[in-house]
């Protein structure tokens, strides 16, 4: 079998860059070691960027996001009792955000590369990568038999946990990380929405947040202590919790109802440098992961994967190497800058350990800050509604 690209990973990052590569008349095919089913089920992410959706929109694969997604203008912080509203539209000249969930994404783009003949091999074992600094070959096993792809590029959008990072000689890279001593306890209740908009809640016993699925699928998520079990968690204990986490002096709570799900995410921020090695290029979790606390990874993954598609189609149309050899760069000034936003909100949402009084001021008058200055507020929107892609 031979390809152009070689995709490993059928996440966002995988199938985004499946989808822009076909657009540009360019061949891929895509890895992946889970089936359609559970890939079309994992529930992640919520949040799209402006430039996500734009994106999908002029890409042919925005049609039933329009339909079923919900625009949000804006977002609530809440803290000492209080909401307080960033309206996203009015502080970034009129960008928007889309609640449309990732799994949804990960369905559209599926149907979209297979109407128009692409390749999509799930559950692909034992996936290994060969010559990646001459003519690379991805090994796999399907259908318990043996099987070679050769390609020009390989594409590493395998997620975190992935095999393509790996593949890149520890001498080659260089990885920054930082563990949170947090992680978030996230439900799926049957419930219509609690708020029109997104709440993220500041509280001495830890941050909250409330987002939404669908208008009668409400996600939550409470920091808890990331060894914790949701074993321990009765439905009883987790409502409590929110409620007084999102207590306010004008009495709101919550709307409670059936918890369909419930699950521990841990929190790190990572970034691996460089993002390519010969003729290997790393896109999404595969490079890098941020604290879902700024809603950056998915869409990360997707700004990724637009700046290899133009890089790899400069190549194919006219034979540039440029864009190729300056991916890494590119990307990883988009990738900081996402970075150091979901480690600032972080910071400045969740209750820390140890946190002395003096600590806990400080977070509340940067609260105060963001609420009340509109240059703050402007770097909180823009950065949260997304920067324009690359
Ligand atoms: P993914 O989605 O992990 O996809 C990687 C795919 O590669 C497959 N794979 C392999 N395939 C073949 N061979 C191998 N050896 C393989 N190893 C792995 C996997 O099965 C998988 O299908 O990575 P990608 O494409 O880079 O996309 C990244 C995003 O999924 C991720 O950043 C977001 O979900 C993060 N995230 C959020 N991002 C947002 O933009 N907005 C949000 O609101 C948001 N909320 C969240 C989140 C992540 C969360 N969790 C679970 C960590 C909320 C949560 C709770
Ligand atoms: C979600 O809806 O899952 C969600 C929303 C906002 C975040 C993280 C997750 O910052």
């Amino acid at each position: 079998m031979r390809t152009q690209v070689g995709i490993v990973g059928a996440g966002p990052a995988g199938l985004m860059l499946s989808h822009l590569l076909a657009l540009e008349g360019i061949e891929s095919v895509v890895l992946e070691s889970r089936s359609r089913a559970d890939v079309e089920a994992t529930l992640r992410a919520g949040v799209l960027e402006h430039g996500t959706v734009e994106l999908m929109k002029s890409t042919g694969i925005g049609e039933r996001m329009q339909r079923e997604g919900a625009v949000h203008r804006g977002t609530e912080l809440r803290f000492s009792g209080r909401g307080h509203r960033i309206d996203f539209a009015d502080l970034t000249g009129g960008k928007t955000i889309m609640l449309y969930a990732q799994h949804e994404v990960l369905k559209d783009l599926i149907a979209a590369r297979l109407a128009s003949g692409g390749t999509i091999l799930f559950e692909s074992g034992d996936v290994a990568l060969r010559a990646l600094d001459g003519a690379p070959r991805l090994a796999f096993a399907l259908g318990g038999e043996r099987r070679e792809i050769e390609c020009d590029f390989i594409a590493g959008c395998d997620g975190f946990h992935g095999v393509c990072r790996p593949s890149i000689p520890e001498s080659e890279r260089t990885e920054y990380a930082r563990v949170y001593p947090f992680g978030w306890f996230g439900i799926l209740v049957e419930a219509p929405p609690s708020s029109p908009e997104l709440i993220y809640a500041h509280h001495a016993r830890g941050f909250a947040l409330v987002s939404t699925r669908s208008a009668d699928i409400q996600r939550l998520y409470f920091q808890c202590d990331p060894h914790d079990s949701v074993d321990r968690w009765s439905d009883d204990r987790i409502w409590s919790e929110f409620r007084t986490r999102l207590a306010t002096v004008d009495g709101w709570a919550p709307r409670e109802g059936r918890i369909l799900q419930k699950n521990i995410v841990a929190m790190r921020s990572f970034v691996c440098e460089p993002m390519q090695h010969g003729r290997l290029f790393l896109a999404g979790d595969a490079a890098h992961i941020v604290p879902p606390t700024g809603a950056k990874g998915l869409n990360l993954a997707v700004a990724d994967v637009w700046v290899l598609s133009r890089a790899l189609a400069a190549f194919y149309r006219e034979g540039r190497r440029d864009l190729l050899e300056s991916y890494s760069a590119r990307a990883l000034s988009r990738v900081w800058r996402a970075e150091h936003f979901s480690w600032w909100m972080t910071s400045m949402l969740h209750t820390f350990p140890g946190n002395d009084p003096f600590q806990e001021r400080l977070q509340i008058s940067e609260l105060n800050y963001v609420t009340s200055s509109r240059a703050k507020a402007v770097t909180l929107a823009e950065n949260y509604v997304g920067l324009p892609l690359a």
